[in-house]
């Protein structure tokens, strides 16, 4: 079978240039949307020419301009966004409407993987303010698909490796602790952890795949589910340095949100309902599939080996 065109936007993202890699690895035509409000960010700039360099075609559109979106979407097969919900929240949710809106004018594509890839909001209904708005706009975006009629695949990839894993799951750094270390709760609820390269590998997996039309498809590396003391008590072998712990009880870590910034409210909700509530783990896959058994041939990045970096 011919390999789809693939045209990533947001392709110079944190996510997004992983799946440009994967995407040219994997032998696919791949494009990038390139943004005029790139503007003078020359590292983006320069990362896109890198791509060219390596085969990928770079189309020039934007999304403040239909006409444009819905040329550059009507030369692939599949689309993949994975526009940063982190920067800029409520801008890019409008953008990701316009795609959409493209999309369905366009009426060719045969895949739209929406930017997700972290919980399954559909699971998040209860999510606790301000958090939830992550989870209710990417709900929005997903009501929007579906009643266009867009064959679509939303990814949960779980908790991305370098934000939560190398810091034994501390917030407000990507640093190992030296002395101390926060423990959620008993530190005994399974999380799961996924390499952001292996977040790529799999979603371009997925794009020519039948059994991965309309579904969910989780990432879940069975040696990377693992609880907090586990990772913890893997960076002490690792460092040879045995830490403090300290139990931090659920009351005690939702209050602390009090004094807190709007980003770092929203993140204490997630880490609350990852690793307290465990909404990662305390469910099995009911209208969708786990990516690593649909794909056993991926050898996967395990967490003892991603984080003998930071030694
Ligand atoms: C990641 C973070 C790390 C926040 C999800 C504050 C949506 C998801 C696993 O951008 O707020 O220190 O699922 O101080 O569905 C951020 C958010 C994590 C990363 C969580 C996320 C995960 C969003 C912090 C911090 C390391």
């Amino acid at each position: 079978m011919e390999k789809s065109r693939v045209l990533v936007v947001g392709g110079t993202g944190y996510i997004g240039r992983r799946i440009v890699r994967a995407s040219l690895a994997q032998g696919h035509p791949t494009y990038v949307l390139m943004r005029p409000e790139i503007g003078l960010d020359i590292d983006k700039l320069q990362m896109l020419l890198s791509f060219k360099a390596q085969g990928a075609r770079l189309l020039e559109a934007s999304l403040d301009d239909h006409a444009s979106l819905v040329a550059a979407v009507a030369q692939v097969d599949v689309v993949v966004s994975a526009m940063s919900g982190v920067h800029f929240r409520s801008h890019n949710l409008l953008l990701q409407h316009k795609l959409v809106e493209a999309i369905k004018e366009a009426g060719n594509v045969k895949r739209f993987i929406p930017s997700e890839f972290g919980c399954d909001p559909s699971r998040m209904g209860h999510a606790l303010e301000p958090g939830r708005v992550s989870f209710d706009e990417k709900m929005e975006i997903r009501r929007a698909i579906e009643e266009a009629n867009i064959p679509h695949t939303y990814i949960s990839a779980n908790c991305f490796a370098a934000y939560f894993c190398p810091n034994l799951c501390q917030m407000r750094t990507l640093l190992p602790p030296k002395e101390k270390v926060c423990v959620y709760g008993d530190g005994n609820v399974k999380v799961i952890f996924v390499d952001e390269d292996d977040v790529g590998t799999y979603t371009i997996k997925c794009v020519d795949d039948p059994r991965t039309l309309n579904k969910t498809i989780y990432l879940r590396p069975r040696e990377n589910i693992l609880t907090q003391n586990e990772v913890i008590m893997n960076w002490e072998k690792l460092s040879g340095k045995i830490l403090e712990k300290i139990h931090i009880p659920a009351e005690e870590f939702l209050a602390s949100m009090k004094d807190m910034d709007f980003a770092s409210q929203v993140g204490v909700g997630h880490y609350y309902h990852i690793f307290y509530e465990g909404c990662l783990t305390n469910f099995d896959i009911e209208d969708g599939a786990d990516a690593t058994l649909l794909y056993p041939e991926v050898q996967y990045t395990c967490m003892e080996e991603y984080i003998k970096r930071y030694v």
